[in-house]
């Protein structure tokens, strides 16, 4: 029997995104995660899409995760936090993933410290959002609803870097 196609997309948050509208106002706004949650669940309802909404401050917990969106997920929306920068092991698990990866950064990591200026992360995303607010989780709903589209590219045609092999 054919697996039934899903419609769940998996949204993931990294380290320190759980104090969200509590901190740092002026970098990453005054919404807290669980606004962005409530917004990203009216969003889907609208676009007829289910979403699971997780944050840890554990990089284990977020490959975990990362593997279940493997088996049952549309697509992954993922804000790694500063995993971003550091971590070769989200990377991998990611690349094993076949579904759309949006990656999605609240602050525009280009104008910050050059440390933020790399992402391991995007060496596997479909594509990245930076600098959007919190605006930006839902702006990859919506595209990851237009790659589930029937005149959508399918979501194995996500281009690979040029100096991949395979
Ligand atoms: O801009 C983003 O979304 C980041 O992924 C946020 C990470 C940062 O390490 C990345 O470079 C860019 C930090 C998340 C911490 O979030 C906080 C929110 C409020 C107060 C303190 C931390």
């Amino acid at each position: 029997m054919e697996h039934p196609v899903s419609r769940t997309v998996h949204i993931l948050n990294g380290p320190n995104l759980n104090l969200l509208g509590k901190r740092e106002p002026h970098i990453y706004g005054h919404e807290t995660l669980a606004d962005v949650e409530a917004q990203c669940r009216r969003l889907a309802d609208e676009l007829k899409l289910a979403i699971e909404f997780r944050q840890s401050n554990a990089e284990f917990q977020l490959i975990d995760w990362i593997h279940e969106a493997r088996e049952a997920a549309a697509g992954i929306i993922i804000n790694p936090g500063a995993f971003t920068h550091t971590s070769v092991a989200i990377l991998d698990a990611l690349n094993a993933c076949e579904c759309p990866i949006l990656e999605v950064h609240i602050s525009n990591v280009h104008r910050r410290e050059a440390f933020r200026h790399h992402s391991y992360v995007s060496l596997a995303a479909t594509a990245v959002m930076a600098g959007f607010g919190t605006h930006g989780y839902q702006l990859a709903l919506r595209h990851i609803s237009h790659l589930l589209k029937d005149n959508a590219p399918r979501t194995r045609d996500r281009p690979k870097r040029e100096d991949s092999h395979g």
